[in-house]
């Protein structure tokens, strides 16, 4: 690798060959070490990647944690890079292929890092190439955050709300169980709350084949062991089963506590459009993924026969995956993972594309992307304008262990403090103690056997 063009080295790079006098930024053969932004502003000293550690543990669940090191003593940034049930996979393209592009960058330069990660791979997009990118991006604005001495919700333009309302998981199998976790949501302030219903006579349905405890931790923590489950869904008892939900909900309940309702891309659009229709007298605050992820289109369908507001994005991975849905106004929240589409730097974009379209933000914040990703989520949340709300979950003791320093939650509201960078940090010796355990996310079946969508 050539030495790297910041600081003295650059100048009399630039001067030799005649960049500097175009006032362009550097371009050149050779190896790219990194991008052309000009002298240092600040005076400080130049600030150099030294190493990236990958760190795989599983206090609870498998997490991927990405620590980059840098040339000032004490200084480094901590991201998360996990893909629940392809832990693996990016851990080893970080280590294999992407932790060897990064020694010697400048950390501060993280949009150029983040373009030189996404398009300089030529291959580009996909959950696994944009989480691992996600756990560099997050690692790099930790640093510039601490270096800067600011919390990162400063450096992208400062606080626009006091805190983030947040909204937890309720789920049961039958409506009374799902009534009461409801229930326990508002008694802890909750002022949003997500409802999940099991189907009658089937085995297990997304949101509800956890444990009693799934509102507290909202992920299959204590199934991921072995090969994935099958779970058995059929269109037509969904369809039947979930307006029932939410007209027993809000016969107990109320109108004034906020519900939303996740089908987790399980329809077809024309199934997608009768729920959204029948849901209308129950003014959910949003219903989530109704289709599959390549589908946008068929957003088109559901927008002509329904009001309910709808959410989408968690399985996107580019800016460009979120293009058509919010350009034509086919969603009310734009939902995507910090933690799979890139990091902050990207997401930023996708939230200032929304706000241009009425489209407010609800970034995905389920247990399986670790407190990094929440972290980053909720400076986001707190800096844009068009923020709507934060789906959390609190951890457990274990993971507070090894990652440290998550968001807090009070009165509805989910916040950062005033740390500088991220506010969260990885304790490498606990990490040790929770080795990587081989885990699936369910897979689903209809009841003749055929593959469904989980
Ligand atoms: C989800 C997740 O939180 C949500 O909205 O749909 O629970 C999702 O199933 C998991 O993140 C998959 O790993
Ligand atoms: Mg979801």
């Amino acid at each position: 690798m050539s030495s790297h063009p910041q600081g003295p080295g650059r100048r009399n790079f630039l001067k030799m060959s005649g960049a500097a006098a175009l006032g362009s930024p550097l371009v050149a053969g050779g190896t790219d070490t990194g991008g052309g932004a000009s002298a240092r502003p600040r005076g400080l000293p130049p600030l150099k990647i030294t190493e990236v550690r990958v760190i795989v543990t599983c206090p609870g669940r498998n997490y991927v944690v990405v620590k980059i090191l840098t040339n000032e003593p004490g200084l480094y940034g901590v991201g998360d890079a996990t893909l629940n049930g392809r832990e693996l996979a990016v851990a080893t393209a970080l280590k294999e292929h992407i932790a060897p592009l990064l020694i010697g960058r400048d950390p501060e330069q993280v949009e150029d890092v983040y373009q030189y990660l996404y398009r300089g791979s030529y291959w580009r997009s996909g959950p696994v190439q944009m989480t691992a990118i996600a756990g560099v991006d997050e690692a790099l604005w930790d640093i510039k955050g601490k270096r800067a001495g600011m919390p990162v919700y400063q450096l992208l333009g400062g606080r626009t709300r006091v805190g983030a309302l947040a909204y937890t998981h309720a789920s049961g199998n039958e409506f009374s169980e799902v009534e009461d976790a409801v229930r326990r949501g508002m008694e802890r302030s909750f002022k949003c709350v997500r409802a999940q219903v099991g189907l009658p006579g089937l085995a297990g349905t997304y949101g509800t084949s956890v444990t009693k405890k799934s509102e507290e931790h909202a992920g299959r923590v204590d199934q991921q062991a072995g090969l994935p489950e099958t779970e058995i869904f059929e269109p037509s008892v969904y369809l039947r089963t979930v307006p029932k939900l939410f007209a027993h909900l809000r016969s107990k309940l109320g109108e004034e506590v906020e519900l939303l309702h996740d089908t987790h891309e399980k329809l077809g659009p024309i199934e997608g459009a009768r729920l959204a229709r029948e849901l209308e007298p129950f003014h959910l605050f949003f219903l989530e993924d109704l289709l599959r992820p390549e589908h946008k289109e068929s957003f088109r369908v559901i927008r002509q026969y329904s009001t309910t507001p709808l959410a989408m994005g968690e399985l996107f991975n580019s800016l460009w995956d979120c293009v058509p849905l919010i350009s034509e106004q086919l969603i009310d929240y734009i939902r995507c993972d910090l933690g799979h589409i890139g990091g902050i730097t990207n997401a930023r974009k996708v939230a200032s594309l929304a706000e241009a379209f009425h489209v407010k933000t609800a970034w995905h914040g389920p247990a399986d992307v670790g407190p990094p990703t929440h972290a980053a989520s909720v400076h986001l949340d707190i800096a844009i304008p068009n923020f709507g709300v934060q789906e959390m979950v609190f951890w457990p003791e274990a993971t507070q262990e090894v990652l440290p320093g998550a968001p807090t939650f009070k009165d509805g509201y989910i916040n950062v403090g005033d740390t500088p960078g991220l506010g969260t940090d990885v304790n490498e010796d606990a990490a040790k103690k929770y080795p990587y355990k081989r885990a699936y996310l369910p897979t689903a079946r209809r009841i003749d056997g055929s593959v469904q969508d989980w």
